[in-house]
């Protein structure tokens, strides 16, 4: 039976996105790991494709961080603004080199008032975006709002495993040359807080896939390293082989993945991502509700 709908035809990654400039980038190599490429073929990417990566995105009211999901992931633009009460979140899979891959996509309110709620979904973070509306710099100095949301949100996480970006949102209020004045300062943040740097518009689309792809393969990349190293010199899939095959695989549509996980081990991983996303979508509705949405 399967559990998801299939991967869609645009979500299929099968080489690293490049970044939006390389000097603005932490992590600069032409294409994924070669370890990556090769636990992938051979389907040795342990509980990856079950795996449900979280992002949070975080940023000051009104610079874009709905829209900016709301682009990505159902080609939509609203130019009313409405608030984010508290937190949203969107679920987008990814076919990354054959292999399912899902990103939590957690949208934070930029409100004062709700900032209390919005931090409490920070924890357990694997990608981390701090969103920025580029013609503030230009029209006072510097970002001064992302060194206190990263600040926050870096509280709840193991600063060394997660991944950071700077998006600078709304592009297209900017002139060019408005933007290369924009460009030089927000390079120079990125390279200071080791964020890498991308400048969107939600409203034209411009840079809004290449860097959600970019994000989910950076973030795909590190949790098949991850479980490489965890399972050291032992084959990932011999120990899936210790357990008793299944007639029926889990995840039908997965492809290859399942014929390696038809396991009772993975039944139990998947039920605990289920659980995990129960018990965070109740939290998310008793916050609607308690905001009387
Ligand atoms: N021109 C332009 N306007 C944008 C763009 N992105 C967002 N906006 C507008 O900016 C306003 C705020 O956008 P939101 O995405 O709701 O902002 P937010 O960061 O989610 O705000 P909070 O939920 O309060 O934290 C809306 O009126 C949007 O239409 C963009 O790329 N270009
Ligand atoms: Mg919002």
């Amino acid at each position: 039976m399967s559990v998801l709908p299939p991967v869609r035809r645009d979500r299929i990654i099968a080489h690293l996105p490049q970044p939006f400039r390389q000097e603005a980038a932490v992590h600069i190599t032409g294409d994924f790991n070669n370890k990556v490429k090769t636990a992938c073929q051979e389907q040795r990417t342990g509980t990856v494709g079950f795996k449900i990566s979280k992002v949070i995105v975080v940023g000051d009211l009104a610079v874009g961080k709905t829209c900016l999901i709301n682009r990505f992931c159902k080609d939509a633009f609203d130019k009313n603004y409405k608030a984010t009460i508290g937190v949203d979140f969107e679920m987008e899979r990814f076919e990354v080199l054959g292999v399912p891959f899902s990103l939590q996509l957690w949208d934070t309110a930029g409100q004062e008032r709700f900032k209390c709620i919005a931090s409490t979904y920070y924890r357990g973070a694997q990608g981390m975006v701090v969103v920025t509306f580029s013609k503030f710099l230009y029209l006072t100095t510097g970002f001064p709002d992302c060194r206190q949301w990263l600040e926050d949100a870096l509280k709840e996480n193991d600063p060394t495993s997660v991944q950071l970006f700077l998006v600078g949102t709304k592009k297209d209020l900017s002139s060019p040359a408005q933007y290369s004045l924009i460009e030089q300062d927000a390079l120079r943040l990125a390279k200071e807080i080791h964020a890498e740097y991308w400048a969107v518009s939600s409203l034209t689309g411009e840079n809004v896939r290449e860097f959600f792809f970019r994000l989910a393969s950076l973030a795909f990349e590190t949790n098949v390293l991850a479980e490489l190293e965890k399972s050291g010199s032992r084959q990932i899939g011999d120990v899936v082989r210790k357990y008793p095959k299944q007639s029926q695989p889990i995840w039908s549509h997965t492809g290859g993945l399942t014929r390696s996980f038809s396991s009772l081990r993975n039944q139990q991983h998947i039920k605990q991502s289920v659980r995990f996303l129960q018990k965070e979508t109740a939290q998310l509705l008793s916050v609607r509700m308690s905001a009387g949405m």
